[in-house]
């Protein structure tokens, strides 16, 4: 007879303090579809490195639940920006033409690394704990790391354990009523080590994910309220229908696009706001207003906070091409704090990233939005810089759109984040990159060989050196009353196109050095 577990232990696993949105559905949920489980969670994100292992066993002890859960959020952190080190390293160590700047770099790669690799280790140990500790306790791990790296974790984990890979609500709500009706996406390591791998049909209907009942939770994860003055992590649906050469986040949950009751959405945050001070939102949906649709949803929701009003600030992953001046109002009405979105002033870059819209049209809406009430809200240009195809006309023509957007916005208000594209495991990119050789065909993506990680920031020759001397060059001159970074970067490119233009040559090596 299978046995139904009476009581979970969430372990959120560590990464640099963010809410923890997804174990916070999970356990909602089941706590609204079988209220006599006890669940518990613990946060190791608020937990002194050092004194992780000893509370994870004194909750172990004092609880000995049935079955631990552990959430694993990043694995492969390697997408770094200008508010990010390890872009600084990278930049460094293949661009810096002085040998200490490189000495130096490759001492804090090193170190980053170093730490990348501990902690994957301790989170591996973690688990090997609870099975020591607690033999006949069940482990499970979810998360976004497990849904992208899903078979190699379980490969790693003890025996009896589910690795969920996706949504976890209805494999959690399978796993604790025993195991026996199985539900869900996940690979299963039984007591003899063996893997079976189960995917079940239905996608969750996310009309099931009713507000959350945030005193429940705040009884089981009393550190909740230490994530007051951050940004606090609400989906509005899950999937995306588009394919971002680059992105994987279609496969994390699918790219049918399922929709939240937008009255049950607007109540989640109201409570957030009204009952517990928590005043900044992030949509994590993959992506916020992906298609007609969506656009329809996101009016809905927000008329609902309008009607209720909520006093939020808010910010989210958003594609222009669908925003009408009535969603721009209500956008900035319910607290639009930042406008962020993936920018190429490229129509060739847009369509060999396929990714689905036409320049014009974006810029048409940036306009919109500043119609429609705009106070200075931050555009924060996330650039694929130098992507498949970038030429140095297709840099200049991301140029001349940056600096429209400073004409529309005001150059203080538009922030240019000198993004490269990570390369991701099963992703078009990631083919065509082993096709043209840049990858071996078997690169293992969770490697820990520096030169493999450094080439899945995707930032090749000959631009590639143009652009890190432009950053390096703006990186010097920083001080406090300096520009943004990213600004001064793409200031930095400009000049060096110009050169290039004067000298009537597309030779780069004739650059002057940045020093
Ligand atoms: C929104 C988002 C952000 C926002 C977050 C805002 C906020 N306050 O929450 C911002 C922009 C700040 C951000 C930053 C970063 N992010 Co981010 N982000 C996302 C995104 C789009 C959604 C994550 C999310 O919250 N989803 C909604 C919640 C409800 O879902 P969830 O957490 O996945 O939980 C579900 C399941 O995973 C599962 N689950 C979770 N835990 C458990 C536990 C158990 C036991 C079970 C059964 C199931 C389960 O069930 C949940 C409900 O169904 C994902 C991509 C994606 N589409 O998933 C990337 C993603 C999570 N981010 C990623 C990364 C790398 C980062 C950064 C490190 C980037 C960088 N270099 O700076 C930083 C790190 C931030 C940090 N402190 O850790 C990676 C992580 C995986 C990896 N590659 O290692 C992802 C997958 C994107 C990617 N390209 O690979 N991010
Ligand atoms: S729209 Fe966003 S979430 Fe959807 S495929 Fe493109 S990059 Fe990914």
């Amino acid at each position: 007879m299978p046995t139904a577990i009476k009581s979970v232990l969430y372990v959120r696993l560590p990464v640099w303090k963010i809410y923890p949105g997804g174990v916070v559905y999970v356990a909602d949920f089941i706590h609204k579809q079988r209220p006599d489980v006890k669940q518990t969670i613990l946060d190791l994100a608020l937990v002194e490195k050092s004194q992780r292992l000893a509370v994870l066993k004194r909750y172990l002890l004092d609880l000995q639940p049935d079955a631990v859960a552990f959430s694993w959020r990043n694995m492969q952190t390697f997408g770094p920006h200008p508010e990010n080190d390890a872009l600084d390293v990278v930049m460094k160590y293949d661009h810096s033409p002085k040998f200490q700047h490189k000495f130096k770099a490759a001492l804090s790669a090193i170190s980053i690394i170093y730490d990348y690799s501990t902690t994957r280790l301790s989170n591996f140990g973690f688990m090997k704990t609870v099975r020591k500790m607690l033999p006949d306790t069940r482990i499970i791990v979810g998360g976004t790391a497990v849904s992208i790296f899903g078979n190699y974790i379980i490969d790693k984990c003890p025996n009896d354990t589910v690795v969920v890979i996706g949504e976890g609500e209805e494999a959690m709500l399978s796993i604790v009523d025993g195991f026996e009706h199985k539900e869900g996406h996940f690979y299963y390591k039984d007591h003899s080590g063996e893997v079976e791998h189960f995917q079940s049909e239905q996608e969750f209907d996310l009309l099931r994910l009713t507000a959350v009942n945030f005193a429940y939770i705040s009884k089981i994860f009393p550190a909740f309220k230490e994530y007051k003055d951050t940004y606090i992590g609400v989906n509005t649906k899950r999937g995306c229908p588009l394919s971002c050469q680059f992105c994987l986040y279609n496969k994390i949950e699918g790219s049918r696009q399922r929709y939240r009751d937008p009255a049950e959405v607007a109540k989640e945050i109201d409570v957030l706001s009204k009952d517990y001070g928590m005043k900044h939102i992030w949509f994590t949906d993959a992506q916020f207003c992906a298609t007609r649709r969506s656009i329809k949803h996101v009016g809905m929701m927000l008329d609902e906070l309008i009607t209720r009003k909520t006093e939020i600030e808010w910010a989210a992953y958003i594609r222009l091409n669908y925003v009408t001046h009535d969603i721009a109002e209500k956008m900035l009405a319910t607290g639009l704090n930042s406008l962020d979105l993936s920018f190429t002033g490229s129509q060739e870059v847009i369509d060999t990233l396929s990714l689905g819209y036409k320049l014009e049209q974006q810029m048409e809406v940036f306009k919109v939005i500043k119609d429609a009430g705009y106070q200075n809200q931050k555009i924060k240009l996330y650039i694929p810089l130098n992507a498949p195809d970038e030429t140095l006309e297709t840099l200049q023509k991301t140029i001349d759109r940056i600096n429209e957007l400073y004409d529309i916005f005001g150059r203080e208000n538009v922030l240019p984040f000198i993004f490269f594209i990570g390369i991701q495991p099963n992703t078009p990119v990631e083919k065509r990159l082993k096709d043209e050789g840049y990858l071996s065909k078997n690169y293992n993506p969770l490697t820990l060989n520096p030169f493999v990680i450094k080439r899945l920031l995707y930032n090749p020759k000959p631009l590639g050196r143009l652009i890190g001397r432009a950053y390096l060059k703006a990186a010097e001159s920083m001080d406090e009353t300096s520009d943004y970074i990213g600004r001064a970067t793409m200031e930095n490119i400009e000049i060096s196109l110009k050169k290039l233009q004067e000298d009537a040559t597309t030779d780069l090596e004739l650059l002057p050095e940045y020093d």
